[in-house]
């Protein structure tokens, strides 16, 4: 087995001391980002799968949460590398229902390492307190993150809000997460989405102008 591998059993057996070791062997032996989040990634599918298969209950996501969210703090050094010279702003926040920011937060750390001044309004963020933040902001993109099936709905109502504030005009909007595809994406009314940060990355920086 590879220690990506290793890794990824780790977090799926919710073997914390394991996994957080194992995570910090990969940074030493120069794995890259990418493919330590593909691993995070795999990970949460099968956690998720065994959540629904009733084989692991809500204590085994909160285990398995805290454990990613320690997994992000010692990512964060090699993401945060230097302060990089300001290319955009961006408003971002986990839309309202859905509490889930592990991997949110991954993508505000990303884009703060690639020049953009993130806005995070932080998670359960109802329409308004993104059309107040755009408002005050002036962002040229927004960043709706939803982990669940309802969460759709709340980014429908999110750019149907801006849409009536007249602001849709003014920004680019790029939905995230678990849940979404190109058919969400479409019905929700937005200009783009990403399962994973690079790809949304890719997106924002085209739309700023950035290679
Ligand atoms: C950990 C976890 C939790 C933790 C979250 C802790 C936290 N602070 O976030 C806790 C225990 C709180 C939790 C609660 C619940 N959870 Co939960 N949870 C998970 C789990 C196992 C991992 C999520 C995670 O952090 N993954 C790691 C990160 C790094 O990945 P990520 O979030 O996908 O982010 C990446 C990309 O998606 C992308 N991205 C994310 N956001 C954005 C935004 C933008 C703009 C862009 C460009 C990119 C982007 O970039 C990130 C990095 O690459 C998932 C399983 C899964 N497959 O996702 C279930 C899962 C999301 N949870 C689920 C459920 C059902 C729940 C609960 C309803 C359980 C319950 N009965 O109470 C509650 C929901 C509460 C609520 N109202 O939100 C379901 C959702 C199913 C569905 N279809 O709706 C899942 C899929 C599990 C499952 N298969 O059943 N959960």
């Amino acid at each position: 087995m590879s220690l990506v591998e290793e890794f990824v059993k780790a977090i799926a057996d919710l073997r914390e001391k394991d996994a957080l070791e194992l995570v910090k062997k990969l940074i030493e032996q120069g794995v890259d980002l990418s493919t330590i989040l593909d691993g995070i990634r795999k990970a949460s599918d099968i956690i998720g799968r065994r959540f629904e298969e009733g084989r692991y209950f809500i204590s085994d996501l909160i285990m398995a949460g805290e454990i990613l969210r320690e997994i992000t703090e010692i990512l964060r050094p090699i993401i945060v590398k230097e302060k990089p010279k300001k290319i955009g702003t961006v408003v971002i926040g986990t839309v309202q229902g859905d509490i889930h920011d592990i991997g949110k937060n991954i993508v505000v750390a990303v884009l703060e390492a690639n020049g953009f001044e993130v806005i995070d309004l932080g998670v359960d963020v109802p329409p308004e307190k993104f059309v107040e933040a755009i408002r005050k902001h002036n962002p040229q993109v927004v960043g709706l993150s939803c982990l669940i099936t309802e969460g759709i709905e709340s980014m429908k109502k999110t750019i149907d809000a801006i849409k009536a504030a007249g602001l849709k005009e003014k920004v680019k909007i790029i939905i995230g997460g678990g849940r979404v595809d190109e058919g969400a994406c479409k019905y929700v009314g937005a200009d783009a989405w990403a399962r994973d940060v690079q790809t949304g990355l890719r997106i924002i920086k085209e739309w700023v102008g950035v290679k």
